[in-house]
């Protein structure tokens, strides 16, 4: 269908999630809606106060950038700018664009009459980032706990952390979710070499369809999912791997404190032993 046909089809006013007509319109390529412009806000906010922390931080270098969060002391109080309000603005920044972007999601599909699927998908995402700068340092007490905004401290953070907990592969929940990531990697390639396998035979062959994907993999492992299955399992091993990431770190700290290699002597003290 041409462009200007499928946009008359499609652009239409109506089924808005709030905001009624208001922001109910096109700029360019680009649907508005009252959750297009609260992201606008918060993103334009937010990246303007990043700039701000890196000119006082005393540094353009880019890997070295850090705004950090406040002080232990401060527990879950506000801090001043310079002392890690300056990252407590950003996140609050960063969750309402971050939310902003994923109810415009869910008012385009809802537009479309579609699945809420997209939204989903990206909000396991943004909940992982709330479990690590907001539900974890509440629960410890401290915004302190919260990782710092840089492309070093960051990574200094998540090792730091790791160490703290001797052995942060021994943590189970990150056993699970490092085991959906990579899972998630080999889906994803099985499923796209399939399917430009398919669409692209030798020259002068007739493209295939679904019907040889099936007839490959019945050949090989006596199984096919089917094209609407490999679509599902992608999303639950994607979906499960963002999930457990978030437990793996909620669990660190507010519910386990010693090291993770310690978790496991419940094994040697099962009483089937004595
Ligand atoms: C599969 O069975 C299938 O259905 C035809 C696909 O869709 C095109 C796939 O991409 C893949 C990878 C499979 C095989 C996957 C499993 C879990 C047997």
């Amino acid at each position: 269908m041409a462009m200007l046909t499928f946009e008359a089809k499609y652009r239409v006013r109506g089924g808005t999630l709030f905001g009624g007509n208001l922001f109910d319109f096109w700029v360019g390529p680009f649907y508005v809606g009252f959750f297009g412009v609260t992201t606008l806000f918060f993103s334009l906010v937010g990246t303007l106060l990043i700039l701000y922390g890196a000119a006082i931080g005393g540094t353009w270098n880019p890997w070295l950038i850090n705004i950090a969060p406040p002080d232990i002391s401060y527990g879950l109080g506000l801090a001043p700018l310079r002392e890690g309000g300056l990252w407590q603005a950003i996140t609050v920044c960063a969750i309402g664009a971050f939310l902003s972007w994923a109810l415009r999601q869910a008012e385009i599909a809802r537009k479309l009459g579609m699945g809420m699927h997209i939204p989903w998908a990206y909000g396991m995402a943004v909940f992982a980032y709330i479990t690590l700068v907001v539900i974890r340092p509440v629960l410890m007490g401290a915004w302190g706990h919260a990782f710092p905004y840089g492309i070093f401290s960051h990574l200094d953070w998540v090792s730091n952390v790791g160490y703290q907990y001797l052995h942060f592969h021994y943590n189970p929940a990150h056993m699970i979710a490092v085991t959906f990531f990579f899972t998630t990697t080999l889906a994803l390639s099985l499923h796209a070499s399939l399917v430009l396998a398919a669409i692209n035979p030798k020259k002068g062959e007739p493209v295939k369809t679904a019907e040889h994907e099936n007839t490959f993999y019945r050949d090989f492992i006596g199984y096919s999912i089917g094209t609407l299955g490999i679509h599902r399992l992608g999303l639950f091993i994607a979906l499960s791997a963002g999930f457990w990431s978030a437990v793996c770190i909620v669990i660190s700290g507010p519910f386990w404190t010693r090291g993770w290699p310690e978790w496991w002597n419940w094994w040697l003290q099962l009483p089937i032993w004595n």
